[in-house]
């Protein structure tokens, strides 16, 4: 009954912009670039309202990036704007008709958009993909619900699937939020410090060091040594000898080849001041079975002098890592 042609859809109506198509501001001269824009085809916008905050709102603000909103009701005909339907061949559930997802897609795409469907049978999402989604200039992401979507959609429609673990969610929508914030705070600007976003988990392949932040002893647990002492050096190689351990020990399946060699090497030039046993153990099996820190930190800090790059405990910008 719904498969008569379209009349007036509404675009306007869920377009409304938490944050729209207009921004607020010019890029400053720095950022240059013009706003990433986001289309989100959902039958809930309300449930983005989470985007407006923080960080995010911030770049929205700031004309970073574009967020917009289409309700595939709006591209509906019927007097009941029809959006779901029985499945063919029968089963539980309702699927999402493909009409509807076209002509709110259709409204906004060129052939350059990224066109997002979120579903778990997607290829997973991660940092590499949210730095190459970071590239285009325009996505549109759509949520499906119920059972989900047409499969026409999924075929002649949609430029990629994407899923955000496995897991199955009762709508897109907590998915296509998650691609949105891991997008944005990519893109130049949207982050307080320019390499903010450069070097945290999963950035380099890594997961993310210790971080700490005064007191240098907190409950009796002291900071460990190194980053007291004020000597960059070795506080890069203590942070990345971290990142090793922490790796190999929580997510081996991310350790490559170059990594379980760097690993394996105990971190000194001098190998006269080799403290390990002469039989090295497998190199995941060195960082699995050791405490995090633990080996690496032999000496108490009785009195450390104050952090150099201490921040007052409210200056942070920006969240830490995901480790
Ligand atoms: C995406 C969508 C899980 C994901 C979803 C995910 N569940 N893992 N559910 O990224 C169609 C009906 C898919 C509900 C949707």
């Amino acid at each position: 009954m719904s498969d008569e042609p379209l009349q007036e859809p509404n675009p306007a109506a869920t377009k409304r912009a938490l944050g729209g198509d207009e921004p607020l501001l010019e890029p400053g001269p720095a950022e240059s670039r013009a706003p990433v824009r986001i289309d989100v085809v959902t039958l809930f916008p309300e449930m983005f309202a989470p985007l407006q905050h923080s960080i995010l709102g911030r770049a929205i603000e700031q004309g970073l990036l574009a967020v917009s909103y289409l309700n595939p009701r709006d591209f509906t005909a019927d007097r009941h704007r029809t959006v779901d339907d029985y499945p063919y061949g029968g089963g539980p559930g309702m699927v999402m008709k493909a009409e509807p997802i076209f002509l709110a897609v259709e409204s906004v795409a060129s052939p350059e958009s990224a066109i997002i469907l979120l579903s778990p049978a997607g290829r997973v999402f991660s940092q590499t993909v949210a730095a190459e989604l970071a590239a285009h200039d325009h996505l549109v992401l759509i949520c499906g619900h119920y059972e989900g979507v047409d499969e026409r959609v999924r075929e002649h429609l949609a430029t990629d699937e994407l899923s955000i673990g496995d897991y199955v969610l009762t709508g897109g929508e907590l998915a296509a939020m998650v691609v949105v914030d891991a997008v944005a705070r990519l893109l130049p600007g949207v982050l307080g410090h320019a390499e903010s976003a450069g070097d945290e988990s999963h950035s380099h392949g890594l997961l993310e060091y210790p971080q700490y932040t005064r007191p240098p002893t907190f409950r009796g647990w002291p900071v460990p040594d190194r980053l007291l002492s004020g000597h960059h050096a070795e506080i890069a190689k203590w942070r990345r000898r971290q990142s090793l351990e922490r790796t190999a020990a929580r997510r081996p399946d991310l350790m490559t080849p170059d990594l379980l060699a760097e690993l394996a090497d105990d971190g000194s030039k001098k190998r006269s001041r080799r403290r390990r046993s002469t039989a090295a153990p497998t190199p995941v099996a060195q960082g699995a079975d050791r405490e995090v820190g633990a080996a690496q930190d032999d000496a108490p800090v009785p009195d450390a002098p104050p952090p150099l790059d201490a921040r007052s405990p409210d200056s942070s910008s920006v969240p830490g890592s995901l480790a």
